[in-house]
């Protein structure tokens, strides 16, 4: 009887530990758009970043785009889900703002990872756009943990970098030149980046991957040996 008494009240202190620490431990939750790489007439797709100190139930976010070089493609839960578990209640163009999506997510289960991607924002980016970064700004978010408290949240803006350049202009200045033959090499050899549309047009014979051959392939186009670059 008294070990019964005992385990009974280590279940009660248990039970009372337990229901309150989601009521009282306030999470720190940090949401991040990504930055990625788009052309002209190209769907892009950009990760939201959440990371959090604990379990969330619901993430409520308004994030606002240039509508007029970008056109919001409506999320699909086959492509635009994260990795972290959530399920979209709403997501949309908000009545008052037809440049800011309103998005709502929710989660039942405490066991949800809470770091990781929550969600992929997808974008047309309209033809005749002209290079430059175009910005993903954070105009409202909150969260809420697993006993409704809010969380602490910091947020982060990100974008689209539009940046077309024809194949070869490597260094993307516009012309065809040795210089962008060098920037080839120099990405070989580790000691330059390549990122986006520069790897694109690294990329002279078309075959998908940049290697010495495509220095090669430029350096003839230079020099007027080859007409075109595919
Ligand atoms: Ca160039
Ligand atoms: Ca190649």
């Amino acid at each position: 009887m008294k070990k019964l008494m005992i385990f009974m009240l280590i279940l009660m202190l248990l039970c009372g530990f337990c229901g309150t620490v989601y009521a009282e431990n306030t999470i720190d939750t940090t949401i991040t758009i990504g930055n990625v790489y788009g052309e002209a007439g190209k769907v892009v797709s950009v990760p939201v970043y959440v990371q959090s100190t604990g379990p969330l139930m619901a993430i409520v976010l308004k994030v606002r785009f240039d509508e007029n070089s970008l056109e919001y493609i409506p999320y699909q839960s086959s492509s635009d889900k994260g990795n972290l578990g959530f399920s979209l209640v709403t997501s949309g163009i908000t009545l008052n703002d037809s440049d800011v999506i309103g998005i709502t997510l929710s989660s039942s289960s405490k066991d949800v990872n809470a770091n990781g991607v929550l969600l992929y924002l997808r974008f047309n980016i309209k033809e005749g756009t002209s290079n430059g970064i175009k910005a993903l700004e954070v105009t409202f978010a909150s969260a809420a943990n697993m006993a409704g408290t809010a969380a602490n949240i910091t947020t982060t803006a990100g974008g689209i970098t539009i940046d077309k350049r024809i194949k070869g202009d490597v260094d993307g200045d516009g012309k065809i030149g040795t210089f962008d033959g060098i920037c080839i090499l120099k990405y070989l050899s580790g000691t330059m980046t390549l990122e986006g549309s520069a790897q694109s047009a690294a990329d002279c014979d078309g075959n998908g991957t940049v290697e010495i051959t495509d220095a090669v392939t430029l350096l003839k186009y230079v020099a007027r040996i080859i007409n075109t670059l595919n």
